[in-house]
């Protein structure tokens, strides 16, 4: 259905803004996934930019050009109206379906909460896209009250209510709708009335609201109207406005004052849409990356700030203190400050220097011949006997046993 623009006092006076204040974000009750800080980083003035033919202006762009966009349709009340959004089509077609104003230069953003304010002269479908990656795939959220474009490949239908849809490669799905929530955006032939329209999007939960009463009076959690998760989200992507069928040569539809917050879920000072822990705020570009097995400082790297980097921080007996223990024989337990770790046979008796002054008989006469003094060496001979025979290799009983015998050879030779 179609309705006529006013002909005569088409625009009251504008509502007077409120000034720059606390931020709607933080007065929209309860985030459901944790947002609590914000970062304005985007707003735009339409009336600053007066031009017949708006796509081209300041990096914004038209998604259809046979439906061009103006923000010199009603002279001095300056806001973005579509021309004309004639015909159906599908999505990506070029066709009205696609009629959307882009800002191409700004972004591109995932985790943001996106406003702006929409007057709606007709009862067809009007409002806003994010996430946009091309003309066959973003999410759009719109309100309508007459046509509006379907699922899937978005023949026209109608329907009353808001709705929250992704459209990837060419396909609508709903990801969720309200008929029972108070609309009151339409205003067919009455006096103008802004809304204030807003969708935050976080860790691909989604939820948009909508203020009928005040342009500018914020947000509470009363106001949402849809809400949905999407687990397979899309990447940071560009927003913009959308109209269907409420061009009809009249600009049925107006945009102005938008604005975007980028999310800092954690509050560590970083928008999640640069922070490598969103939910952590410890991790952060800028962040000292400790030996933790952590990249704390999101640059690719983990533990590049440790003072040890070879120490891998699991032994709980290592303390880190000593540089020459890089805590990899699994033997040594550390805890003999004379124990240079360096022999791979030791096993760190209290007192085993591991020198060639060793006497502890466990000792594995790695000292030269002659250095050792436990008389058990392989390569021993005895210096009063003259033999030349070696003393058999081994050592307790069986090795005196046989240095006895070998006095008793050595008295009976002579
Ligand atoms: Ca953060
Ligand atoms: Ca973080
Ligand atoms: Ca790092
Ligand atoms: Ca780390």
């Amino acid at each position: 259905m179609r309705v006529s623009a006013p002909s005569s006092a088409p625009r009251s006076p504008r509502v007077r803004r409120a000034a720059a204040g606390t931020l709607a974000l933080a007065a929209l009750a309860a985030p459901p996934a944790g947002a609590t800080t914000a970062q304005l980083v985007w707003e735009y003035d339409f009336a600053a930019h007066v031009a017949e033919n708006f796509s081209g202006t300041d990096g914004w762009s038209g998604g259809y050009g046979a439906d061009p966009w103006t923000t010199a349709w009603f002279g001095e009340d300056r806001e973005l109206n579509p021309r004309s959004d004639e015909g159906g089509g599908s999505w990506g077609s070029g066709q009205a379906i696609d009629n959307h104003m882009l800002a191409t230069t700004r972004g591109p953003w995932r985790e943001l909460a996106y406003e702006i304010s929409l007057v709606q002269y007709d009862d067809d479908a009007a409002g806003i896209v994010f996430g946009y990656q091309n003309s066959s795939s973003f999410y759009l959220f719109f309100y309508t009250e007459g046509q509006m474009p379907g699922t899937g490949a978005g023949a026209e239908t109608e329907g009353r209510g808001y709705f929250l849809y992704k459209v990837t490669g060419g396909t609508a799905v709903l990801l969720d709708d309200n008929s029972t929530a108070r609309l009151g955006i339409s205003t067919p032939g009455g006096a103008a009335r802004y809304n204030r329209l807003r969708c935050e999007f976080e860790r691909g939960h989604i939820r948009c609201a909508v203020n009928t009463a005040s342009e500018t009076g914020g947000f509470d959690s009363s106001m949402v109207v849809v809400e949905a998760d999407d687990a397979s989200f899309f990447p940071a992507g560009r927003i913009g406005v959308w109209s269907y069928q409420s061009g009809s040569g009249q600009g049925l539809t107006g945009f102005r004052d938008p604005k975007v917050w980028l999310l800092d879920t954690d509050e560590d000072g970083v928008v999640n849409d640069a922070d490598c822990g969103i939910t952590d705020p410890t991790v952060y570009p800028g962040a000292e990356d400790v030996a933790d097995g952590v990249d704390n400082d999101c640059d690719g790297e983990t533990d590049e700030d440790a003072t040890d980097p070879g120490d891998d921080d699991t032994d709980p007996g290592d303390d880190d203190t000593d540089p020459g223990d890089d805590d990899t024989d699994p033997g040594d337990d550390d805890t003999d400050p004379g124990d240079d770790d360096t022999d791979p046979g030791d096993d760190d008796a209290a007192g085993d220097d591991d020198d060639a002054a060793d006497d502890d008989a466990a000792d594995d006469d790695a000292a030269p011949p002659g250095g050792d003094d436990d008389g058990l060496d392989p390569d021993f001979v005895p210096a009063a006997c003259g033999c030349s025979q070696p003393v058999p290799a081994g050592g307790g009983a069986g090795a005196l046993a046989a240095l006895a015998l070998l006095a008793v050879v050595c008295r009976r030779t002579r």
